[in-house]
């Protein structure tokens, strides 16, 4: 397969607010598009060096200083802990992987170069803000408190989950933590946070959703739909696109003819912010600011982060069918979690030693859990027909008694 060429960098110039939300200045389709580009759609984040455009908002700098005008001033405290879970998500990544190839679990679809834009945002976020993940999310859920034994027990299916394995692994939801359900069909959690918030203003409760999708679902329905409905009533939802430049294997540019996702919001009367999200910092930036922004009542903000999916679309597909040689190194390169190690290694003293302790204690956290989930029993059989109805109809109860007494019943994982 041939590789395509990294496109030039197309983002004209846009003036930024104070808050560095993009102006609804008005669209031009053509403005700073490289013409030949045209036939296959202008380029959209395929390339690292799009990042660098001015209108993308950034902090990190490559020699890990932040620019003072974007830094969101996080504590030492804060950027440790926040380089912790962006180290324990990949670490779990590639563990939940290897269960997967070893037929322990069933699938895994992970996160791998996307920490910072995740846990960046899911940092952003207050106590009393509702998330409403997508499926990459899980760094964030257990950021925002959610076990790591709720997530693993989820990964197997067992008896601990809530969802008695009756769903899809990567699957999981936490309620305390204010984090809803996964749905799987592209888009529904947008719509479903824009109607959440619309609910939470009529009450006049303070809080914000914010809801994250890939690139690809802005091609759904619900995108359009909950974009315009969150303009018109102003709800206080913050849209968050991870902009992975895949959907499967559906590149950003054959996924839209606009020149970047952000500006999308300009047809609905919103802020749109193209921000790196591979840089940590400008992610909580951003998301801050439109988080702040909806919670005074002035509305949504779309925020298009510039990222890159370094691994396969989940465990069940292979990129290399599709993706060109040589696109990786270049986004490698700009891997979030090598730029925030040398961010600390450069101002908050970490060493090599304590990165690799850092390393031991999480993959012993997670070894833990990992055994503990598997020990755990699968579902009872019958509990298949659990929690739909209060009282099961006939049909059902008789369903239920035939499958009880059948060999499946005896055999142990089902
Ligand atoms: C309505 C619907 N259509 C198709 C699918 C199959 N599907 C699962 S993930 C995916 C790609 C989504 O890409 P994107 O929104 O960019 O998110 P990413 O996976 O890159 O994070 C598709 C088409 C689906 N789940 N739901
Ligand atoms: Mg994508």
């Amino acid at each position: 397969m041939s590789s395509v060429p990294a496109p030039k960098s197309t983002a004209p110039v846009a003036h930024l607010e104070d808050s560095h939300l993009a102006s609804n200045g008005p669209a031009s389709r053509t403005n700073g598009v490289d013409p030949s580009t045209l036939a296959m759609g202008p380029a959209v984040a395929r390339h690292p060096g799009d990042t660098k455009a001015a209108d993308v908002v950034k902090c990190l700098k490559d020699d890990g200083t932040l620019d003072p005008i974007t830094d969101p001033k996080l504590t030492g405290a804060e950027v440790t802990a926040l380089y912790r879970a962006m180290l324990r998500t990949r670490i779990l990544d590639d563990r939940l992987v290897t269960l997967q190839r070893q037929g322990r679990i069933g699938f895994h679809i992970g996160s791998l170069g996307e920490e910072a834009a995740i846990l960046g945002s899911a940092f952003a976020m207050r106590p009393q803000d509702w998330m409403f993940p997508c499926y990459r999310e899980f760094g964030g859920a257990l950021w925002r408190g959610m076990p790591l034994s709720r997530y693993v027990d989820n990964m197997f299916g067992n008896s601990n989950d809530p969802a008695k394995g009756r769903q899809m692994p990567d699957h999981y939801c936490y309620r305390k933590a204010k984090v809803t359900s996964i749905s799987s069909p592209i888009g529904t959690q947008i719509t479903q946070a824009v109607g959440f918030a619309w609910g939470a203003r009529i009450k006049k409760d303070d809080l914000v959703t914010l809801v994250y999708f890939g690139e690809g679902a802005t091609s759904s329905n619900e995108f359009h739909n909950g974009m315009n409905f969150a303009g018109v009533f102003k709800t206080p939802t913050v849209f968050f696109c991870r902009n992975n430049g895949w959907a499967i294997s559906v590149p950003t540019e054959r996924q839209t003819a606009s020149r970047t996702f952000a500006e999308k919001a300009i047809a609905y009367g919103m802020p749109g912010v193209r921000v790196d999200g591979n840089d940590l910092f400008a992610v909580v930036k951003v998301t801050r600011d439109a988080i702040d922004r909806a919670a005074r009542g002035e509305g949504p903000t779309l925020i298009e982060a510039m990222t890159y999916r370094l691994s396969g679309h989940s465990t069940s597909d292979d990129p290399k069918a599709y993706r060109p040689d040589g696109t990786l190194e270049p986004w490698r390169a700009q891997d979030p979690l090598a730029r925030l190690r040398k961010h600390l290694k450069a101002f908050h003293g970490l060493t090599d030693q304590q990165d690799k302790d850092l390393e031991a204690e999480v993959d012993a956290e997670l070894r833990a859990a990992i055994v503990a989930a598997e020990k755990t029993d699968a579902p009872s059989l019958d509990s298949m027909f659990d929690d739909v109805f209060a009282d099961l109809p006939w049909h059902l109860r008789e369903q239920k008694e035939e499958l009880v007494k059948g060999p499946r019943a005896k055999g142990h994982g089902h």
